[in-house]
């Protein structure tokens, strides 16, 4: 972890430009009617949960360029996600994924309070086979047309759950990479019944305060098809589970150019929006950092999303998924966790009722223009407040860097292979 004095140290010499930007920003807002400190209580409490695979060094299909100082384990792993949150105060919970980082739940435990995190979903993988593994999921896994390849996915869901128990995790997300890469290869209807059919002993196996989540991809690593593909598939798994299960869009998941702020919408009004997956993307799932290339987007969802904010059922889980292929992924993580709470600042900002008004007036024009004074607005100076006051940096990145965080782990951690952050 880094030292606290370090951070206070840092903090100084920027707090008076700080405290400047935020008072000016506070006289602007209050003649818009919107009390700054408001925001920014709502803002500071805001957090989203880091990917235990998004510490390591992503990489593609071609290669993978390692970075100094990767966590050899899952108890690096936490380590650097302590100290993402210990800079942002934006991360406060660690999503795992098994088996890569399965270890005794007392040992989890024992870090987590050590590092001052939670322990957010449970990720299963049966997209890849583990050395001691009997069947291999080649041709799929909850919809392999082998029923002990199915059961043993099965299987290793329902030991997620168990030790997601023991950690106090409270959901599962199950993504599989089952589909096709030829026209005939598969019978699409019979497949996706097969996978139904697992997924609903996986729900069966599901504690009663638990959500299953359910993510859906276009394609990769199947190419041709892929079983759950789309947020109507999705929608259709988690009507046909019951009502723990519910449906997980990760923004990179989608065709070009979809509509995904409407599915969030969507899937919100009928009680189904279970989590987010936040990246962003040019191209397909390039699990670019948050709000990177299409900020108006983030910041769309999120308008959807404060729009339902009055219904605590709602409350979708929110969590990071991107990978890192060529910046420190604390940095990108520290800033990805507060473009996350940009948007929902700056979504919080947006005059409801001007906007209702010019809708049902249909004024495309004003509407437009109501939403988008949103998103003009900079609220760096809300975020930094806020980070601020609860002890964190008031630039994280700038912080970490004069930390020498990664040089000290650098020498403390060996380059090793297969720690489980590698190609996702
Ligand atoms: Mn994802």
């Amino acid at each position: 972890m880094i030292n606290s004095d370090l951070i206070a140290e840092a903090n100084e010499p920027v707090l008076a430009n700080l405290k400047a930007d935020y008072d000016a920003l506070g006289e602007h807002l209050d003649r818009r009617g919107i009390d700054i400190g408001a925001i920014k209580s709502m803002v500071g409490t805001h957090g989203v949960a880091v990917p235990s695979w998004g510490v390591g060094t992503g990489g593609t299909r071609f290669a993978r360029f390692p970075g100094a100082g990767e966590p050899r384990d899952i108890f690096d792993k936490m380590d650097d996600c302590g100290v993402i949150h210990q800079l942002t105060r934006a991360t406060p919970s660690v999503s795992l994924h098994i088996p890569w980082d399965a270890q005794p739940a007392a040992d989890l435990n024992g870090k987590a309070e050590e590092v001052g995190l939670t322990f957010d979903a449970m990720n299963s993988n049966t997209f890849q086979d583990q050395p001691d593994q009997t069947h291999s999921y080649k041709f799929g896994s909850l919809s392999h047309t082998d029923a002990a390849t199915r059961q043993q996915a099965v299987d290793h869901n329902i030991a997620c759950i168990e030790l997601g128990q023991q950690i106090g995790s409270k959901a599962l997300t199950i993504w599989v990479g089952d589909g096709s890469n030829f026209p005939g290869q598969t019978n699409l209807t019979k497949q996706f019944e097969r996978y139904l059919e697992a997924a609903s002993q996986v729900y069966g196996a599901l504690p009663d305060d638990w959500t299953l989540l359910t993510e859906h991809k276009m394609y990769e690593p199947a190419f041709y098809s892929t079983v759950v593909q789309d947020w109507g598939t999705n929608l259709l798994i988690a009507q046909q589970m019951g009502e723990k299960a519910k449906c997980l869009v990760d923004l990179g998941h989608h065709a070009p150019n979809v509509n995904i702020e409407m599915i969030v919408a969507r899937l919100m009004q009928f009680g189904k929006l279970g989590g987010f997956h936040f990246n962003d993307s040019k191209y397909g799932d390039d699990d670019l950092d948050t709000g990177s290339v299409d900020p108006y987007r983030l910041f769309l969802v999120f308008n959807e999303l404060v729009e339902a904010e009055a219904d605590p059922e709602l409350n979708p889980m929110h969590m990071l998924d991107q990978s890192h292929n060529v910046t420190d992924p604390i940095e990108s993580l520290m800033v990805s966790a507060t473009e996350v709470q940009r948007a929902r600042a700056q979504a919080l900002l947006v005059d409801r009722a001007a906007l209702a008004g010019f809708q049902d007036e249909n004024d495309a024009l004003m509407a437009t223009a109501t939403l988008k004074q949103g998103f003009r607005t900079d609220v760096e100076p809300i975020l930094a407040m806020a980070r601020f006051e609860s002890g964190a940096a008031i630039d994280p990145v700038a912080t970490y860097r004069a930390s020498g965080y990664r040089a000290h782990v650098a020498g403390e951690r060996p380059a090793v292979n297969g720690a489980g952050g590698g190609i996702v």
